[in-house]
């Protein structure tokens, strides 16, 4: 086999620090129960750990807003219990990539104390100013957590740019200062032995606010290749930006394989199809299959040979994905192995976020005070003026809101699902009796089992490299309820097949099935070259 990138056959597994495994009984998730939770991993079979923020931070917004680079949050634990992570994980053949948030900061950052105290300060320019007066903000650009991205600073009299919440002061990239000091915290980190970072929002970073211009600025990727050349290029590591803003022409930058930028990025486009012109997110249209199909479709084909593709259904930021795409009901299961079948078996580098192995599902919020998030706490607030009624409100929070995939991981049918022996930060969604890693460990049917068996495919001699860099080969683009697409290396052929919705449904197949490596019904059924497929059925299998 030639030489490639050991993260082109890597599966990354997310952990959310706060919700994943508590270990001190304060409710909240650290360090040493992930290390604790690590043999659990390692029998998933995941090679990398992506791990949300543990930085030190007021928790504005979860960690995603860090006012120490050089220090671990002490709800999560110390830098020796990181450093122990990143020594234990290695001993199981992991590697741990950190969330770098780097396009803004926390308010209570040294950067921004000094900054705001004294336009003289060497901090002053590290950060985002207007003139103005004060109650006119410089223009009319919003914040991602609702209102104007524009705050009033007293002691300097002018006004701060947040694209997210006003403790999440936004770092000027125009500065060569303040770019020096990011590469060498990451070289900081590089050193202890990291696999990699996850880059949050990187595609806001060449932001031109007078313009109005978030995403994909102009000097945007001038910035990440020399954040590359400075840093990522003088290590073995995996790199991956997240970039809401990203297009398939963009993406070939980003993830060119000359290595001159990063390995490779999140695209949303199957996330946003369904959002709304008016309300985005917050005011769903139906998920259309066809066009989510057409998707994955392009990017599969353009980034072929040119770049390189991250595959995920959900994140921190998602609902949970068989609540969103699947069928949390009464086909759980089914759904959960479906939509993995459908995501695991095209090219790139699969993601899995904690509790998605399980079938994990959203919760159910009656009440505002439930809600944890700042962005839907916010919302809340704004489409209470716009004259929405708390329950349409409440609604909306629980198909979309983030907190849905932030209820703690369910380990056990025990109190607090095993999560904590105190009170959890964020409440435990309710169904952990029924869903939950310990019943799943113990049957062989279950959705972590096929999520392993996934994984596995992806390691073997057999599949390995024609899942790693077979063609791809779609059929039935415009059928509505069907996918069926074949990856083919060297004579081998692959066929990924499954129903996305609850209806039955009879096809012709192209193909002779020869094996079947992969189901989630008991048997198929299969006459001459016809295939009946029930609910949510899906299947992997060797084919000529
Ligand atoms: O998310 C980027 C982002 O744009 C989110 O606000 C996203 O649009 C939203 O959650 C979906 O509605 C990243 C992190 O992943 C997120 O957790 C942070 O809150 C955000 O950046 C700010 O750092």
């Amino acid at each position: 086999m030639k030489q490639t990138k050991w993260w082109k056959n890597a599966v990354v597994y997310q952990i959310y620090p706060r919700s994943f495994q508590d270990s001190d009984g304060d409710g909240i998730g650290d360090i040493p129960g992930i290390i604790s939770r690590l043999d659990y991993l390692k029998e998933l079979g995941i090679d990398v750990i992506w791990l949300s923020p543990v930085y030190q931070s007021p928790q504005d917004d979860n960690g995603y807003d860090i006012s120490d680079y050089y220090a671990i949050h002490p709800e999560y634990g110390t830098m020796e219990d990181m450093d122990r992570l990143i020594r234990e994980a290695e001993k199981r053949g992991i590697k741990i990539v950190m969330d770098l948030v780097v396009n803004h900061s926390s308010d209570e950052h040294t950067w921004f104390t000094e900054a705001k105290k004294d336009r003289s300060s060497k901090y002053h320019d590290y950060y985002i100013w207007r003139q103005g007066e004060k109650g006119k903000v410089p223009n009319d650009l919003q914040s991602s957590f609702s209102g104007s991205a524009w705050e009033w600073n007293e002691e300097t009299e002018e006004y701060y740019l947040h694209l997210f919440s006003r403790k999440q002061p936004d770092l000027n990239w125009e500065n060569p200062g303040m770019r020096q000091d990011i590469y060498r915290m990451m070289n900081w980190w590089l050193e202890k032995g990291l696999g990699g970072f996850r880059l949050d929002v990187v595609d806001l970073l060449g932001k031109v606010p007078d313009e109005k211009i978030r995403e994909n600025g102009p000097r945007l990727h001038e910035y990440i290749r020399e954040m590359s050349r400075e840093t990522f290029q003088k290590y073995d590591i995996v790199t991956v930006g997240e970039t809401w803003g990203a297009n398939v022409d963009n993406a070939k930058l980003y993830s060119n394989p000359d290595g001159s930028e990063l390995s490779m990025i999140f695209q949303f486009e199957h996330i946003v199809a369904s959002h709304s012109k008016e309300y985005g997110k917050w005011k769903e249209a139906e998920k259309d299959f066809v066009t989510i199909k057409k998707i994955f479709t392009n990017w599969q084909k353009e980034l072929h040979g040119t770049g390189w593709n991250s595959l995920f259904w959900d994140n921190h930021d998602l609902p949970r994905a068989v609540s969103a795409f699947g069928n949390d009901g009464a086909y759980r299961e089914e759904s959960a192995k479906m939509l993995a079948t459908f995501l695991h078996g095209f090219q790139g580098t699969p993601y899995v976020y904690e509790g998605e192995e399980l079938g994990m599902t959203n919760v159910h919020m009656e009440d505002l005070s439930q809600v944890r998030d700042i962005e839907a706490r916010n919302k809340y607030k704004e489409l209470k003026k716009e004259g929405w009624s708390h329950e349409e409100i409440m609604a909306s929070i629980n198909h979309i809101g983030r907190d849905n995939a932030r209820t703690p991981m369910q380990w056990d049918d025990t109190e607090n699902a095993g999560f904590t022996t105190g009170t959890p930060w964020i409440g435990v969604n309710p169904n952990y009796g029924e869903i939950n890693a310990r019943a799943e460990l113990a049957d062989e049917t279950s959705v972590f089992h096929y999520y392993k068996n996934l994984i596995s495919l992806r390691k073997s001699q057999e599949w390995g490299e024609v899942l790693m860099e077979g063609d791809y080969t779609p059929w039935l683009e415009e059928d509505e309820d069907i996918f069926l697409y074949i990856r083919s290396l060297h004579g081998k052929k692959l066929l990924v097949l499954g129903n996305f919705h609850d209806k039955e449904r009879k096809i012709a197949l192209p193909v002779k099935i020869k094996t079947v490596l992969l189901k989630n019904y008991a048997e198929i059924q299969l006459q001459g070259d016809e295939i009946s497929l029930r609910p949510y059925e899906a299947l992997m299998a060797e084919v000529v």
